[in-house]
């Protein structure tokens, strides 16, 4: 019997006191130290009622104010907050959507950017009746990035991508009236109607909160995705390594960061080049070792098995290794401490992007015009601040686990058609995939997402909650960190079939596949949306009715709260194990607990016990299964 041994939570804490022993040693701030200080939180804050949006203010609900000076109550102040945040995490995915598009307009075919997968891109034209026939790829390529642009602002319509969805889903949109129009509208008008004396009634603000989450997860996260799999290929499967000891001991350690692969392609490319390698021999160093954290790990990895040094509560313990020549960041989920940690360290922090400037870092602007460029200048700043290692300060954790990521609905798709079909042409449909989850074999599918947050133990929910549900026989889609917990923990490997229910079990021996399938980034969400979509056309029923839930067990940004709004407004219950800054009102709880069920067939469960949060989740799929008559 093949054999799987995860590396357990004690392991992982052991080596992080480690690297925290060299904190202390170099008078670094640690995360770990920051939320003692940070703690209690502002209890106004975490319920949600806090008013800051005029300058009268701010204004804090309490039982003896329960109105702030213009007259808002609680339910207002939470759902403005809501809707904030909503807007926040928006325009974030879509504004890394758009830098995708303007790196398709730069393509050229001897430029720094090509198109890698003209296919994708030609049935992209074609979904959007652009002329293919006889024309140059990259007359196509730009007349799509500009019309992709477009959809950002264009002033009458709705979102072409919306188009994607079932029948019925997008007859449910257009009932509740949450149909995303222009990206950029749904984010101004969240802004809008938040501002002083505008919208105070709760529903209102939910239901712009469904649309502006819609415009992310249908509009500006599909561009991403869409857009950076013509660019830089669509992902297949491949084997890689995760966790922080990927890092190597006599190799130029290069940390790609953040989320934007326009960037990370490029260094990686530029790593790879004989020129850089030789001078990292000079320098005394076997070689360039490129190593992703957090959604550049994700997105590198799957397109050339670049290995994943961590998730988001990893950035800091990566410098604390000692042995990062340079930390080359993008844009999100950055945390500025990286500046004055990197300063403990001889680590080079270097920004490439206007969107993120920090303090302490190293500023080089990174653009598509100039990409080649700016990678060379980038890879040899790291190339030559390795002889300034200190070796006294070298601690690298010995722990890694193999794993297999790069599962798009494309890669899915042919997966499922080799187990059916061996030796027939694709069929490119999920029925195989349907049946399974008809008959029993699968109970359900649940698409785990999300960040870490220092409010739970690090990736625990994620491990245990994944655990949980292999072992009743319900398969994982993931991405973002929850995707590096997988892998980091053994999960995310062919072996892990072991921890599997008899059902799953036979499904991952069959389709060769690990039970927990590697997705992608948080943008690469909209893959779930366009997988489960697929499985409900292929069933005939609404995504509602499909035996698969969505769960965010340790979700912190804002952006996680814009893909909880169009995973639920694209009819998938979501559970999550950090409660949002609502619990100050009943009525936003109400609406997002509830009532958003009756509108678009799927609402918000919370629960910060990971066990019961699972549980949950099993008897939710469980009922969905009934309600079909399976
Ligand atoms: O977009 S999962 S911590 S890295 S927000 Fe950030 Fe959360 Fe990680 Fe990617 Ni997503
Ligand atoms: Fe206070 Fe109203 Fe101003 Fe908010 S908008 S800060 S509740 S006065």
């Amino acid at each position: 019997m093949e054999k799987v041994t995860l590396t357990t939570f004690e392991e992982m804490e052991n080596e992080v006191a480690k690297l925290l022993e060299t904190a202390d040693k170099v008078g670094a701030s640690t995360w770990q130290a920051r939320v003692k200080q940070q703690t209690p939180h502002c209890k106004f804050g975490e319920e949600g009622i806090c008013c800051r949006i005029c300058s009268m203010g701010p204004c804090r609900i309490t039982p003896k104010a329960p109105r702030g000076i213009c007259g808002c109550d609680a339910h207002g102040i939470a759902g403005r907050n809501f809707l904030r945040f909503t807007a926040g995490g928006s325009a974030t995915h879509s504004d890394h959507g758009r830098e995708i598009c303007h790196t398709l307009y730069c393509t050229a075919a001897d430029g720094n950017y090509k198109v890698k997968d003209p296919e994708k891109l030609l049935r992209i034209a074609g979904e959007w009746d652009i002329p293919t026939e006889g024309r140059d790829i990259y007359d196509v390529a730009h007349q799509v990035a500009e019309t992709a642009l477009l959809e950002y602002g264009k002033p009458f319509g709705t979102q072409r991508f919306l188009k994607r969805a079932n029948k019925e889903r997008q007859a449910i949109w257009a009932r509740e009236g949450i149909e995303p129009r222009a990206i950029d509208r749904e984010v101004s008008q969240a802004l809008h109607m938040t501002h002083m004396g505008c919208s105070s009634e709760p529903e209102a603000l939910v239901r712009q909160a469904l649309r502006c989450g819609l415009s992310d997860g249908w509009g500006g996260s599909m561009a991403g995705t869409d857009f950076s799999d013509v660019l830089f290929g669509t992902p297949k499967p491949i084997d890689t390594e995760a966790n922080l000891g990927v890092l190597e001991e006599d190799m130029v350690n290069i940390i790609v960061h953040g989320h934007d692969p326009s960037l990370s392609e490029m260094i990686v490319e530029w790593s790879e080049k004989p020129e850089m390698i030789a001078m990292a021999k000079e320098m005394g160093a076997k070689g360039i070792n490129v190593a992703g954290m957090c959604c550049t790990a994700n997105e590198v990895a799957m397109r050339h098995g670049i290995r994943m040094a961590g998730n988001f509560l990893q950035q800091e313990n990566a410098v604390l290794t000692g042995a990062v020549e340079a930390v080359v960041v993008d844009v999100q989920c950055i945390f500025p401490a990286l500046g004055p940690l990197s300063k403990c360290f001889h680590t080079k922090f270097i920004t490439t992007s206007n969107i993120a400037r920090m303090p302490d870092s190293e500023f080089i602007h990174f653009s598509p015009e100039n990409a080649g460029e700016n990678a060379r200048q980038i890879v040899t700043m790291a190339v030559q601040n390795f002889k300034n290692r200190n070796q006294d300060l070298v601690y690298i954790p010995k722990m890694k686990q193999k794993c297999t990521v790069g599962y798009s609905c494309e890669a899915i798709i042919k997966t499922l058609d080799t187990v059916t079909n061996s030796h027939v042409d694709v069929t490119g449909t999920y029925k195989p995939l349907v049946e399974c989850l008809e008959s029993g074999v699968l109970r359900g599918a649940v698409a785990m997402v999300g960040c870490n947050n220092p409010k739970v133990r690090h990736d625990y929910s994620h491990i245990e909650i994944m655990k949980k549900l292999l072992a009743n026989d319900i398969i994982l889609v993931v991405s973002g960190c929850s995707a590096q917990a997988a892998a980091k923990a053994g999960l995310m490997c062919r072996e892990a079939k072991e921890l599997c229910g008899a059902g799953l079990k036979r499904v991952c021996e069959l389709a060769n596949i690990p039970p927990v399938l590697h997705m992608g980034s948080c943008v690469d969400i909209s893959r779930m949306m366009l997988l489960v979509t697929g499985v409900a056309k292929d069933w005939g029923v609404d995504t509602a009715q499909l035996p698969i839930v969505g769960c965010a067990p340790e979700w912190m940004s804002e952006k996680a709260v814009s893909i909880g709004n169009y995973v639920v407004a694209t009819g998938i219950e979501t559970f999550l194990g950090i409660t949002p800054q609502i619990e100050g009102s009943s009525q936003m709880k109400d609406l997002l607990y509830n009532k958003v069920r009756d509108w678009v067939g799927a609402a918000f469960t919370v629960e910060m016990n990971p066990e019961k949060l699972c549980d949950a989740m099993i008897d939710r799929i469980e009922e969905k299964r009934a309600a079909l008559g399976i």
